[in-house]
């Protein structure tokens, strides 16, 4: 049988900005969900990249003496390196300079244009001359200034092209209306919905104030919106205007495409984005799923408040997989998350360090000392029935949850999941007292059943952690034993696995924090 297909996208990331803790989450939080696809056998694709045109841009390159070509070839290339530092698993890394894209984005707004969906007109707004952009009132300082350098804005009317929002209200509403799990969670599909309702304006999509950008190939001195540029890039990368082979598979013939975003872009993916394909006679095909920000208690990372965090630098202190594992645990899915070095630590320490890595090692060391590190799957024993109901109805149950919750991008509460059947395993231990049984040769068929169930729970959990912990996951196999025919989802069901040889001593997977020494070592403040 054909593997059903999952297209998955990360916003692509503007190459003027830089890749901290809280933006890293779209790209982290993807890759989760791309290594669960994988895992749940679709033929998956798993896009991000880079967003590198704009007048910022081209200022910034300005600024910093060379070519903006040149400019974003250097952030780029960092980025993408940081990608890997991460493990990110992505398939493409698509840039908004290629050839590729250029020429397809020109073909789509020519389209867009030769049918009318994009006509021209002319843009009136506040407009600063020393700084050589538009703004909006909102956007304004006090008596109409500048909200960069604080000199007097002037009304300035300029040539424009304009994408017809106004005349798909309608048809988007009706669309958002007869697919409820478009726009997840609910309450941004609300925000959408009245977003609309209040009314929708035709969308200025050209410039003429700056140079780097795609040009309007009928009018060059335009060049298209970044966002209209940007957004192309979901399909361009697939070969849109180009060799499609790609683009009928994994969109128009796909079984799911998937765009995870943070909040911020959400009218940009809910609204311009469906409209530019309902323009096009595309197929929406998307689900939209929109997370919060990652905040530090202070509120919003940024370089003023001088609270910025680089994932880098959490991985080189602590690792990567606690870094990846405390970015999905705490954003949960309708609100934002926080990141601080304190809760970090205390999640690291509860989670990691005590509840996965302290059954890792117990289980091991058990299993050397009663069995000389080899065990066989026996019955269930009478001694050990409710412990062992109690824990194979925890495991069933919240692998069922785990699969619902990832399947709909709950990743706080799939990886919640896990550690229920984590925190039982312990209790579980505690429950049939295995150096008790170990005490009495006549209860040696207990004490095999009881450390049984714990090397499966810990192969089932382990199964279920692999999108989140990258590194932890090979080496948690590795000491039990399993190779990769029990790595997967259609072994999980507890008993698939009836004998394991583990490693003689258990590696020490998380070594506890002290909070006050991290600070000592530091200086931690946020
Ligand atoms: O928006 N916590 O790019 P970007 C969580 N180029 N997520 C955050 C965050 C935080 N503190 N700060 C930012 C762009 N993000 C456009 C996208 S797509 C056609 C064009 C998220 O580099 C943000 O919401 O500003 C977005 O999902 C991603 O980081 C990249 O943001």
């Amino acid at each position: 049988m054909e593997k059903k297909t999952c297209y998955i996208t990360t916003p692509i990331y503007y190459a003027s900005g830089e890749v901290h803790i809280g933006n890293s989450y779209s790209t982290i939080a993807c890759d989760a969900l791309a290594r669960y696809k994988r895992l749940a056998g679709y033929d998956t694709v798993y896009l991000t990249g880079m967003d590198e045109h704009g007048q910022k841009i081209e200022e910034a390159a300005k600024k910093a003496g060379v070519e903006p070509q040149e400019f974003v070839d250097n952030i780029a290339s960092k980025t993408s390196d940081l990608w890997k530092e991460l493990k990110i698993s992505n398939d493409g890394f698509i840039r908004t300079s290629y050839d590729y894209h250029v020429s397809a984005v020109q073909k789509m707004f020519e389209k867009l244009l030769a049918q009318d969906d994009i006509y021209l007109g002319s843009y009136e707004g506040n407009y600063c001359v020393a700084c050589e952009s538009f703004f909006t009132k909102t956007q304004l300082g006090e008596g109409e200034t500048c909200p960069d350098c604080g000199a007097k804005t002037r009304i300035v009317k300029e040539e424009s092209y304009f994408l017809r929002l106004k005349k798909y209200e309608k048809q988007l509403l009706d669309y958002i209306d007869a697919h409820p799990d478009f726009i997840m969670p609910l309450t941004r599909r609300n925000e959408v919905i009245s977003f609309i309702k209040q009314g929708l304006e035709d969308l200025c999509v050209s410039r003429t104030s700056y140079k780097w950008g795609v040009q309007v190939p009928s009018n060059p001195k335009h060049v298209i919106y970044v966002w209209i540029d940007a957004l192309a890039n979901y399909i361009t990368y697939l070969g849109y205007n180009n060799d499609e082979t790609n683009f009928k598979k994994y969109w128009l013939d796909g079984d799911e495409v998937i765009h995870v975003v943070g909040k911020d872009i959400l009218r940009f993916h809910a609204i311009y984005w469906p409209i530019m394909l309902m323009a096009l006679g595309l197929p929406i095909k998307f689900k939209l799923y929109a997370h919060g920000w990652i905040m530090m208690s202070g509120g919003k990372m940024s370089k003023s408040k001088g609270n910025v965090v680089y994932p880098l630098t959490v991985k080189e202190r602590y690792g990567l997989d606690p870094l990846r594992f405390y970015l999905c645990k705490e954003m949960p899915t309708t609100e934002d998350g926080l990141f601080t070095y304190e809760r970090f630590i205390e999640q690291y320490n509860v989670y990691l360090a005590n509840d996965l890595g302290n059954l890792v090692s117990r289980s091991i060391a058990m299993v050397n000392k009663y069995f000389g590190g080899s065990i066989e799957k026996v019955p269930n024993t009478d001694l050990n029935k409710d412990a062992n109901n109690e824990l194979e109805r925890i495991i069933s149950e919240n692998v069922a949850k785990y699969h619902e919750c990832m399947q709909s991008f709950q990743l706080q509460n799939a990886i919640n999941a896990i550690f229920e059947i984590v925190g039982f395993a312990n209790k579980y231990i505690d429950l049939t007292t295995p150096w008790a049984l170990a005490k009495d040769e006549n209860l040696k068929n207990e004490l095999n059943d009881c450390l049984y169930h714990l090397l499966e729970t810990l192969r089932i959990v382990t199964i279920m952690l692999q999108p989140f912990m990258v590194e932890t996951t090979i080496t948690i196999f590795d000491e039990l034993g399993v190779d990769k025919d029990y790595q997967v989802f259609e072994k999980i069901a507890y008993g698939a696995k009836t004998s394991y040889k583990v490693i003689e001593k258990a590696i020490v997977l998380f070594k506890r924090l002290d909070l006050a020494e991290e600070y000592k070592k530091y200086g931690i403040s946020e």
